[in-house]
């Protein structure tokens, strides 16, 4: 997961965690960033293409992030579901992206959607 600098900006980091330590998530790595637009254009390479692009890679970079690795059973699906949508205005209340959120960029958080990925984004950002 990634507190993103929206979250980071409104003091939300210790609430968030607190939450998903709730839900039974273990914290095994964290650090805070301020991502380079050549490492946020790298991390959301995925999404070269799409209009949003170039505004999602200055909203990454707009104040320091931070990404943690977290564990549980079922952990990529469990947390997707936790923190709500990509839209926050369509987030129920009770979710992360629909309590911290704000609309579809300021979502307040990343989660990694497949094991795999969640393998490649770790790797991004923490040594073995
Ligand atoms: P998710 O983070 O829920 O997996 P993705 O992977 O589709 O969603 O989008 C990655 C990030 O790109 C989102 N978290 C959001 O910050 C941004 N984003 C997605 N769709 C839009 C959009 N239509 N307009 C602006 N930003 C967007």
């Amino acid at each position: 997961m990634i507190v993103k600098p929206d979250a980071v900006a409104k003091s939300a980091i210790g609430q968030i965690i607190a939450r998903v330590e709730g839900e039974g998530f273990v914290v095994r790595a964290l650090r805070m960033v301020e991502l380079s637009a050549e490492q946020a254009g790298a991390f959301y390479a995925v999404h070269r293409e799409r209009p949003f692009y170039g505004e999602l890679v200055e909203f990454m970079t707009s104040g320091p992030a931070v990404p943690m690795v977290l564990e549980r059973a079922d952990a990529v699906a469990h947390l997707r579901d936790f923190i709500g949508p990509t839209n926050s205005t369509e987030a129920p209340a009770g979710t992360i992206r629909g309590d911290f959120g704000t609309d579809v960029q300021c979502n307040a958080v990343h989660a990694s959607d497949s094991a795999v990925n969640a393998k490649s984004e770790i790797a991004f950002f923490f040594a073995d």
